[in-house]
């Protein structure tokens, strides 16, 4: 019932080799690399117990699904190796993460017609926005784990979205829940004049890009 919302996105752009072409082909528009992993949040690093977290999908669904963390860890899960960037510049090629993709969080539910945007929801209180089609097809995923390890708290653990097609801004920490709505809704960023979209290739960093 997803397959409709899929667009490929920029699959021919990912992955690939490290030498100085292909490092150069790998970097967005106005980024530069790195190999650091900043830190960037809006607020203090929640930390919520794995016996009190759950992963809810609701609005406009059939039945609400839910999760808990037990339960969540029981979905089929696999490794995602893909690059970042963040709209302060940064780049960070080959991040290695490991979650359930959202297209297996989606197949949980019967999506009403109308559903055409997402809204994440986080602890904490950060939220933000994407079309449908952005967090399908495999390229969006609930990560919690980075680098072979249990994703750290200040990086979003237990469970991040993360959509490496966007700006990182879009993959939201401490993620608790998506909602689908017929209408598009601004999150956090989006509210505060960075752009809607926020396709690191096309540089859409601000609303006006
Ligand atoms: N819940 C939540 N998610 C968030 C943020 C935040 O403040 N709160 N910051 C966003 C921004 S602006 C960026 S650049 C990345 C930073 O992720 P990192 O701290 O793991 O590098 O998380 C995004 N997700
Ligand atoms: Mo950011």
């Amino acid at each position: 019932m997803t397959e409709r919302f899929v667009t490929r996105g920029f699959v021919g752009r990912r992955g690939g080799g490290t030498d100085a072409a292909d490092l150069r082909r790998r970097t967005p528009p106005g980024q530069y690399l790195t190999t650091d992993f900043p830190v960037l949040s809006a607020g203090p690093t929640p930390r919520t117990s794995l016996d009190r977290w759950t992963f809810s999908i609701d609005g406009l669904v059939r039945e609400p699904a839910r999760w808990t963390w037990a339960e969540f860890m029981a979905l089929p899960a696999r490794e995602w190796t893909v690059d970042i960037s963040c709209v302060t510049k940064w780049t960070k090629l080959d991040m290695r993460w490991r979650g359930v993709s959202v297209d297996t969080l989606l197949e949980g539910v019967d999506l009403d017609p109308a559903a055409a945007f997402v809204v994440a929801s986080c602890d904490g209180g950060y939220t933000t926005n994407l079309p449908i089609a952005d967090v399908l097809g495999n390229q969006a995923f609930v990560a919690y784990e980075y680098d072979g390890q249990p994703l750290a708290p200040e990086h979003g653990g237990p469970a991040r979205l993360v959509v490496p097609a966007r700006y990182f801004w879009k993959s939201a920490k401490w993620v608790r829940g998506l909602r689908l709505q017929a209408r598009d809704e601004p999150g956090f960023w989006e509210s505060l004049g960075y752009h809607n979209r926020g396709d690191q290739w096309l540089e859409e960093r601000y609303s006006d890009d």
